[in-house]
């Protein structure tokens, strides 16, 4: 049996495998089923307003009494008022993405709840040790959505390098490989988006997960480079349509305004060539659609496998 993850200990659960905070589908259908499974299940707020949040937690406190986090995702109007619903309901777990969260850190030590911030850099990740983050989240350019410049391959094992906390890898990871590839680069545990919305419980249209299923290894691209706000989606018209306006120069504002809403319109209404479908490059591995206690059980079979098979590799034993 595999154990002794030190990150388990410090979330409160069995399994090293975290799912991605994801606007839109971190819903507690999702979460509750990841905490059951013994993962950590992340309600994602995205851009939601306070009683969305609220309605969200109560929900996944009726459907488990396992630990799971909120992901407050910085570039939202709501975070404050996010951040005080998140005490009030005495969540112990946030994680945040699309931003510094470390005048946020000290508020939320006070109040007893553990801070893993997602970063794309080791700047980042060094100053949110020295502001007090409880393990860090490193995302390579793997993943879906809003991405820095890093691989997981290189970013994970600088960050371990150059931090004391806990590390948790994300980016490019769906199977049990990609659990033991990023214990290899010295990370304690895994964060996963994509491998997830390919769930029976995740409330993404079945348009996109079919989408997810039939992707191969170049189906995605990342636009908005020129708004200093790189995304990866799966390609479709509406990245064929940003990038040829990118590339004749449209301003941020143009860009912004034809990208609003689309985000919802791909991935809940199913809308999957005018919609946003952000989505990693890890989605050519992902060939069904399966219950999460299956998804985290192969993976940990599977991890387990792999850990004897290297031993093949040991001389003299
Ligand atoms: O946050 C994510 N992924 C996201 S957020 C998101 S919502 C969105 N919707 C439409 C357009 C754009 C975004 C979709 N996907 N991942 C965590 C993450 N955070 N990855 C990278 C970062 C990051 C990037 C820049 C963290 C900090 C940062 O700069 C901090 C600084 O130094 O100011």
């Amino acid at each position: 049996m595999l154990g002794n993850f030190g990150i388990c200990e410090l979330l409160g659960i069995k399994y090293p495998i975290i799912q991605g905070g994801m606007a839109w589908l971190g819903t507690f259908e999702l979460v509750s089923a990841v905490s059951n499974a013994g993962g950590l299940g992340i309600i994602g707020s995205g851009d939601a307003p306070p009683d969305w949040l609220r309605r969200q937690i109560r929900s996944t406190k009726e459907n488990t009494d396992k630990p799971f986090g909120v992901n407050i995702m910085l570039m939202s109007p709501f975070v404050k008022e996010n951040l005080q619903i998140i005490i009030e309901e005495q969540v112990k777990i946030v994680t945040f993405g699309g931003g510094n969260p470390g005048s946020y850190i000290p508020a939320l030590k006070e109040a007893g709840i553990k801070s893993l911030p997602v970063v794309s850099s080791v700047a980042l990740a060094r100053r949110l040790e020295r502001l007090g983050a409880d393990a860090i989240i490193a995302e390579g350019m793997e993943s879906g959505g809003h991405i820095g410049e890093t691989t997981t391959m290189a970013l994970v094992p600088q960050v371990v390098q150059s931090v004391k906390l806990p590390v948790i890898a994300a980016g490019g990871i769906a199977d049990g490989h990609g659990l033991i590839a990023a214990l290899a680069l010295g990370a304690q545990g895994v964060q996963m988006g994509t491998r997830f919305i390919c769930s029976q419980e995740c409330i993404a249209h079945p348009k996109f997960k079919e989408q997810i299923v039939q992707a191969t290894d170049r189906s995605t691209v990342v636009t908005g480079e020129s708004t200093g706000h790189p995304v990866r989606c799966l390609e479709n018209r509406l990245t064929r349509e940003f990038r040829t306006r990118e590339k004749a120069g449209a301003s941020v504002e143009e860009l912004e305004t034809f990208g609003r809403g689309r985000l919802k319109l791909g991935i809940i209404d199913g809308n999957i060539e005018e919609g946003s479908l952000m989505a990693g490059q890890i989605a050519g591995l992902i060939k069904d659609i399966k219950p999460v206690k299956e998804i985290i059980e192969s993976i940990m079979a599977e991890a387990e496998e792999i850990i004897d098979s290297l031993y093949r590799f040991k001389i003299g034993d």
